[in-house]
């Protein structure tokens, strides 16, 4: 029933947002970072995306990146990833607003991305700022060096710092303008994303939530669908 309902709200919508978390790549095999599979080695998520840890012990951190790439690597889209990028490509006006750094979105099609958390295939040079596309997973070479000598990072967004102020200002303003905002398999308690269904419920703009678990979003969303979005969002779109 409730997928009926869902399935006519987004049949007549014309200009659609999407808001994805670790969920929507689950099924490719990518680790969320909560829950059954959150952990890697004895380190929960929350202690490694930071400054701090970063500072602390880069080669910890790295480690964990590149263990993260090593797997990212071998996935494939799944079939949520391509029914959005589906959905796209019949939307007059569609937005993805994603906080993964899989990649995995661009890799099935999706077009209009804003990756709001940054990328896992991208470093930036601590000393003079040189963003570089960087695919590799080899960890002798880690912490890796800038040409400058500068130590890089991933770019990518942690616990403490700013997202990036343009893509924060583009999903806020894909999420006002939209008619329906769809938020999939995210925990959502990691702000700012997680303000982006109340910004659409407080304009009266309908939410509907794909998720395997119930969130703090699921009694306030407009509908909640409970199970695999690999599975869900195929029928929502078909
Ligand atoms: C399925 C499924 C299937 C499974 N199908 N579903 C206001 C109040 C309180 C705190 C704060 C606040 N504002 C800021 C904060 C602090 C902090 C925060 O939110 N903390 C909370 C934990 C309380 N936020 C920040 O620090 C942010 N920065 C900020 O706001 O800065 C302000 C500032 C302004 C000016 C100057 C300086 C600062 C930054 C947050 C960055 C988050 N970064 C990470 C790491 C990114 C890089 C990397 O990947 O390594 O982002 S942390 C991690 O969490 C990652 C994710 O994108 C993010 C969200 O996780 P997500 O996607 O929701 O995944 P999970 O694992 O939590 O959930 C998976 C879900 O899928 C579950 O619900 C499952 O049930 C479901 N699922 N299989 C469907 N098959
Ligand atoms: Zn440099």
């Amino acid at each position: 029933m409730s997928l009926d309902a869902a399935r006519s709200i987004m049949a007549g919508a014309r200009s659609i947002a999407v808001l994805t978390g670790a969920g929507i790549s689950a099924e490719s095999g990518v680790p969320t970072f909560r829950g059954p599979g959150g952990l890697w080695r004895e380190y929960r998520s929350e202690d490694l995306a930071t400054p701090d840890a970063f500072h602390a012990d880069p080669r910890l951190v790295w480690e964990w990146y590149a263990w993260r790439r090593g797997l990212v690597a071998r996935a494939r889209p799944n079939a949520g990833h391509l029914a959005l990028a589906a959905l796209e490509g019949r939307s007059p006006s569609f937005a993805l607003i994603t906080q993964n750094v899989d990649g995995l979105h661009a890799l099935a099609g999706s077009r209009s991305i804003l990756e709001i958390h940054g990328s896992l295939w991208r470093t930036r040079c601590l000393v003079c700022g040189a963003v570089s596309e960087d695919r590799k997973s080899d960890p002798d070479r880690i912490p890796p060096r800038c040409p400058c000598g500068g130590l890089l990072r991933p770019d990518v967004v942690w616990f403490g710092e700013a997202l990036p102020e343009d893509l924060l200002v583009r999903s806020i303003a894909a999420v006002e303008a939209c008619e329906i905002l769809l938020v999939v398999g995210s925990s959502g308690i990691v702000q700012p994303a997680a303000s982006f269904a109340e910004v659409a419920l407080s304009r009266g703009i309908p939410v509907l939530e794909i998720n395997l678990n119930p969130t703090p979003l699921t009694a306030r969303a407009t509908i909640a669908l409970q199970g695999r979005s690999g599975e869900l969002l195929p029928r929502l779109i078909s």
